[in-house]
Parts: C-alpha cells; sequence; structure tokens
C-alpha cells in the first residue's frame, strides 16, 4: 500500500498522522510528492483530481480524500483511533468534523489571498476569517476534554491548527484560548506530530 503526501499539505497531514499514529509503518509505505509542480504525474496517472493525498491499495484501487483514507487506514489497524464507546465515538466524530470546517476554510481563504486584488471577494475572505475564529473558540471549548487522546478528531485538530501557523499566523489563534494552546503545546512533542508538521 502507498500513500501519496506532500509535507505542507494539511489534507495529507491527517492520514499521515493516523499512519503513524496506528502503527501501520510497515504497511503503509509514504511518498512524499513535494514540490508538487514536479511530482504530479503519478497522481494525475492513476485518477483525474491531481491531488493530495491519495492512497493506493493492496487490491490497486486509487482512493482520494483525506476523511476516506483516514477511515481506510483506522479500519485496517482495528480502529484503534476510534474510541469504542458511543458517547466517545460520536464526540470524536463532531471534533473531526468541528476541524474539517477549519481547514476548509483556512485553505479557502489562503487561495482566495492569491488571487489577483482586483479579482478577490473581500466579504468572502471575511466570512471565511469570522468561521475560522468561532471554530477555534469551539475547539477551545472541546479542549477541555482532550487530555493525551489519540483519535482522528484530535488528528483533523491538530492538522488545521498546524496549517493556521504557518498560513495564517495573524489569525493568533492562541490569544484567549488558553485550553487550546496549552493542549497543542503538549501533543506537538509526540514524534508523528513533529514527522508531519510542515516546513517552512
Ligand atoms: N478534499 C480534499 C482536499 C485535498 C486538497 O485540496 N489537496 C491539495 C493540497 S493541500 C492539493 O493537492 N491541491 C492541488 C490542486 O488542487 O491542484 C481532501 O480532503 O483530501
Amino acid at each position: 500500500m502507498k500513500l501519496y503526501f506532500s509535507q505542507n499539505s494539511p489534507y495529507a497531514r491527517r492520514p499521515r498522522l493516523v499512519l503513524h499514529e496506528a502503527g501501520l509503518q510497515d504497511e503503509v509505505e509514504e511518498e512524499d510528492l513535494t514540490p508538487r509542480a514536479e511530482n504530479d504525474a503519478v497522481l494525475f496517472a492513476n485518477g483525474p483530481g491531481g491531488k493530495v493525498p491519495a492512497l493506493i491499495t493492496n487490491t490497486g484501487a486509487f482512493i482520494v480524500e483525506s476523511l476516506l483514507i483516514c477511515r481506510y487506514l483506522d479500519d485496517l489497524s482495528g480502529n484503534k483511533l476510534t474510541p469504542p464507546q458511543p458517547e466517545e465515538r460520536d464526540k470524536a466524530i463532531q471534533l473531526e468534523g468541528t476541524a474539517s470546517v477549519l481547514m476548509d476554510t483556512l485553505y479557502f481563504r489562503t487561495h482566495e489571498g492569491r488571487r489577483d486584488e482586483s479579482h478577490q471577494v473581500s466579504t468572502v475572505k471575511e466570512k471565511d476569517a469570522k468561521i475560522a475564529m468561532a471554530t477555534y473558540d469551539a475547539l477551545n471549548e472541546a479542549a477541555a476534554d482532550f487530555g493525551d487522546t489519540i483519535n482522528l478528531g484530535i488528528i483533523t485538530t491538530i492538522s488545521a491548527l498546524g496549517y493556521a501557523d504557518w498560513r495564517h499566523p495573524s489569525d493568533n489563534w492562541r490569544d484567549g484560548r488558553p485550553l487550546l494552546a496549552d493542549w497543542y503545546e503538549r501533543i506537538s512533542n509526540r514524534p508523528a506530530m513533529k514527522l508531519t508538521a510542515p516546513i517552512y
């Protein structure tokens, strides 16, 4: 099995964290396609999207979309990253959804900001910034229960916040959100978090 990624993709960081936190290193090989422009051919040869992350399974399927790949890898691990209790499981899925919203809104804002000034829509950027702020607040509230648990929701939260630090440092997401900031500081020391962090 092979997982294609690029080091600074927040979407690719999710399944990479699943792979390393669930101990699937012997079953899934990783291939870094950075820099993307030079290495995209393998993605287009296998599917129409040309995006990372992408997984080639042992049966030859080419799976895209971070959420699907995370689920696939978690299944493979015997659901190591899904809490067995219904209440905890549902809370982890809720967290995964909230952090996915954050990741999408940050990513869209990055790309809106790259368009020519004259084509940028300030209301779109403002709406995305507002959603990001509300999402940081929701994550801060949820962080009261994070502890040192690792699950798919936690993994998505780390991937989104790591991207926020890189692309949207002026959001200052730590300001006024001490629970989230302290937890992130602690969890960032894990080897898998360090290995998959964006480099800039
Ligand atoms: N919804 C997709 C988004 C994946 C995505 O947008 N990946 C970016 C890298 S962060 C990419 O490969 N972009 C290249 C492109 O759009 O050409 C997922 O969750 O996997």
